[in-house]
């Protein structure tokens, strides 16, 4: 594990205009932006550390993009720091290491919503603002969460995805993330209910884990289609989880006979859906998740909101937002790719 510090640039313009498509497909909250945002106290240095679950993850490669821009925006510092792996406790040292050196706000995708609520109290109780994005930890562990779409509309648009793909009916398995992933699990606890409810004929045979890591997707991908030879279908909730199970089902005698869905971003799913092996999957902007999370951080920070229920935060070319209950900030609705549209997308 190393920390480290990203100045990276790339994408931004195309995170941008993909921004302003998915507003337009009903992504984010509404006008009124500022299109600046030069920040509520002029005098407080607006700090913020972002640490998503792991580095390497192009997902969390534009999500910081994002926050990268918005900090730009009202003029504040900003560093992304991670581990190498999605494991539990993994981000526990860049937390401690982010409240020593004071940082007015950190802004953190959770492996797990228990293992790093020690270290993000410690911080707290420092002075750290700390919002979760992506994957929240239990509410009293931070001040906000910004949630990229509800955890009922991520679950039920995979679940419509491959219920359409194997045409409504047999044996389906799902790929994950880690074990413990806050977002993935809750996501995997709705579809189940949704099978249950709307889909009795689809069997869920079994849910494995990739733990975020490409290789590990790869090969629980392998041991599925060695285990369960009926299945049709196979549903990742996690970037990796897909573009590692689309790059072998690619290759495989599989290939266009089990169907694949889940999460992915168009850049990495690209190529699989032009060769056949994907029909169609769903996310969010990335971009604009990890934008509206430094604008919220900022708000934070310089108190211009406390994290209540009620609050309104303008969050630059996003606009408004306001503040759900238990610290809850939605970012808009999912969003799926397919053949048609993914040649407009870049991230
Ligand atoms: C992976 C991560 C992230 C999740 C996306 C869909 O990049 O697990 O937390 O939101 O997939």
């Amino acid at each position: 594990m190393f920390a480290m510090k990203r100045t990276r640039r790339a994408g931004i313009a195309a995170a941008l205009a993909l921004g302003v498509t998915l507003a337009a497909a009903g992504c984010s909250g509404g006008g009124g932006g500022t299109g600046g945002g030069d920040g509520g106290d002029e005098d407080a240095e607006i700090s913020i550390t972002m640490l998503p679950k792991n580095l390497g993850n192009p997902y969390f490669d534009t999500s910081t993009g994002g926050a990268e821009e918005a900090s730009g925006e009202f003029g504040g510092t900003f560093e992304e720091v991670g581990p190498s792996e999605a494991s539990p406790t993994s981000q526990v040292s860049y937390i401690q290491t982010a409240a020593q050196q004071g940082v007015g706000g950190l802004i953190v995708s959770a492996n797990d919503p228990e293992a790093i609520c020690d270290a993000l109290d410690e911080a707290r109780s420092a002075g750290v603002k700390v919002v979760t994005f992506d994957s929240d930890t239990n509410p009293d562990c931070r001040d906000l969460f910004i949630n990229q779409a509800t955890s009922d509309g991520i679950a039920q648009v995979q679940v419509d995805l491959i219920a359409e793909q194997i045409g409504g009916s047999g044996q389906i398995a799902i790929l994950s993330a880690s074990a413990n992933a806050t977002n993935q699990n809750a996501w995997i606890e709705l579809m189940e209910e949704e099978l249950a409810a709307s889909h009795p004929d689809i069997e869920l045979v079994q849910v494995v884990y990739g733990d975020d890591d490409d290789q590990t997707s790869f090969d629980r991908t392998a041991a599925l289609l060695q285990t369960y030879p009926e299945l049709k279908g196979i549903v990742s909730p996690t970037t990796v989880g897909i573009a590692a199970a689309a790059r072998y089902l690619s290759t495989s005698e599989f290939k266009g006979k089990v169907a694949l869905t889940g999460l992915g971003t168009p850049n990495q799913m690209r190529e699989y859906v032009e060769d056949g092996t994907v029909t169609a999957f769903a996310l969010w902007n990335p971009a604009d998740l990890g934008y509206l999370a430094a604008f919220a951080t900022q708000a934070l920070i310089s108190g211009e909101i406390a994290g209540e229920e009620g609050d309104t935060f303008e969050a630059g070319k996003l606009g408004s937002f306001e503040v759900g209950p238990d610290g809850g900030v939605l970012l808009g609705d999912p969003f799926v790719f397919d053949a048609e549209n993914i040649g407009d997308f870049d991230f």
